[in-house]
């Protein structure tokens, strides 16, 4: 036909950049990992283990796991305090968990009564109420979606029903329907899929359903999990033109910049989702330290909450996220809408961004000693101002050892790490 299907996976680099720019720029988004697994919270019949993968470390029956839905009622949750969290962390999007592997839907999904609509006390719209706040808010709004599901009984070969499974009719009568329903009713401006190393699916069913869904919503940005590329939790393509937009690292950093987009998930303690006894919580330095060497290498940083069967955010994990929201308000320049360098990092813990037209370069220091910095790599031209964010008055700098050395003023702003930004004369 005349109308054939546009073929999204034949993007132009160009047509690419413009529409993951605004993605890219954001540097920064909040992962929220909710289901019904806040319920046990890491703990069943008296065992400690198991977070969102409460169901499998335990085998728990599908029977037993469907009560959790009964007690589901967090009446502390609050849409716009989650968001505000987010805002103030200087976070730019969210990430949030529509369906994980036990397969619960988070939303008011006519496809099936497992979800929180019908199968729990609650009956609140989770999903329709962040994707109001975050729009309220001017913070973009994603999903996080599971393609394992072992909830639904043709998703699982290894359930024991009557019927063998049809793993294609749980993909064209159940996942794509679902996927359809969240893109036309709250509108995600990512998808970010997982479990798609369940042996069922395949790349060519990945890039069907990419080009499904960018023909929902052209600008969608979908990470590459869609597909069966990812290398494991290393998390980048492991092949050429796979389907996905960007790798996803998970629990780790690259080692240096790729030429292809990326974004590291990471948790604040030791789970995605609430576990009671987890109280295992990097520090705010360590996730600055984090944010600043994803942002020099040209990444994105997806930073994971777990809230509470009440509807809470750990007050640990707020906390360390107000303090990385205080540190961006002084820094922020240095981590929005910048570019990487390819020399990101000098010595261990001197490193580098650069504004995307690369006239301004930014050199973000943790440690110091003494009353002065010393920088090797970069050669600032002469008449070039070295300011300190948060401080209005130049520093005085002078040549160095082929580089520059800067003299720091006795009070630094802020905590954690500091930067300079090199601006050359007009
Ligand atoms: O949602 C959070 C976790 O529940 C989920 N991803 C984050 C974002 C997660 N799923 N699995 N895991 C974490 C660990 C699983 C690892 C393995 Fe594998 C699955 C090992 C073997 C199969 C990864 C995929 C490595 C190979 C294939």
């Amino acid at each position: 036909s005349v109308f054939a299907q546009k073929n999204y996976l034949e993007e132009s680099t160009s047509a690419k950049k413009q529409r993951l720019q605004w993605w890219q720029d954001a540097r920064f988004g909040m992962f929220i990992h909710w289901g019904l697994y806040a319920v046990p919270a890491g703990e069943y019949n008296g065992k400690d283990g198991g977070a969102e993968w409460i169901m499998d470390t335990h085998k728990i029956p599908t029977s037993e796991y469907e009560k959790y839905a009964a007690q589901f009622n967090p009446q502390k949750f609050n849409a716009k305090e989650w968001v505000n969290i987010a805002k103030g962390a200087g976070a730019k999007y969210i990430v949030f968990t529509s369906k994980h592997h036990d397969g619960f839907s988070m939303w008011d999904s006519k496809i099936t009564n497992y979800d929180i609509m019908d199968a729990t006390p609650f009956k609140r719209d989770v999903i329709k109420e962040l994707a109001d706040a975050c729009k309220a808010a001017g913070i973009e709004f994603g999903l996080y979606h599971s393609i394992m599901d072992w909830h639904q009984p043709d998703a699982n070969p290894k359930q024991k029903t009557e019927q063998k499974p049809d793993f294609s009719k749980y993909r064209e009568e159940y996942l794509k329907p679902q996927l359809a329903e969240l893109i036309k009713k709250y509108d995600p401006a990512i998808l970010w899929f997982d479990g798609e190393w369940t042996p069922e699916w395949t790349e060519e069913q990945g890039k069907d359903l990419y080009n499904y869904l960018r023909t929902l919503k052209p600008s969608l940005i979908i990470n590459n999990r869609i597909g069966k590329a990812r290398n494991s939790m290393a998390g980048m393509n492991k092949y050429e033109n796979a389907a996905g937009d960007f790798g996803t690292p998970e629990q780790e950093i690259l080692k240096s910049n790729s030429k292809d987009y990326w974004e590291s998930c990471m948790t604040i303690n030791n789970n995605w989702g609430f576990v009671k006894n987890d109280h295992n919580w990097k520090s705010a330095e360590k996730l600055i330290d984090n944010l600043i060497d994803v942002a020099a290498k040209g990444g994105n940083y997806l930073l994971n909450v777990g809230p509470d069967a009440q509807g809470e955010i750990p007050e640990p994990s707020v906390e360390r996220l107000a303090e990385m929201g205080k540190w961006l308000d002084i820094n922020k320049q240095a981590i929005y809408g910048t570019k990487s360098l390819t020399n990101y990092k000098e010595g261990d813990n001197i490193r580098f961004t650069q504004s995307t037209d690369g006239k301004i370069t930014y050199a973000i220091f943790d440690k110091h000693s003494g009353d002065e910095i010393k920088i090797s790599s970069i050669h600032p031209k002469a008449g070039s101002k070295i300011y300190l964010l948060g401080i209005d008055k130049p520093l005085t700098w002078t040549k160095s050892n082929g580089g520059f050395t800067v003299k720091l003023p006795a009070e630094l702003p802020g905590k954690y790490a500091w930067v300079l930004k090199i601006q050359p004369a007009a």
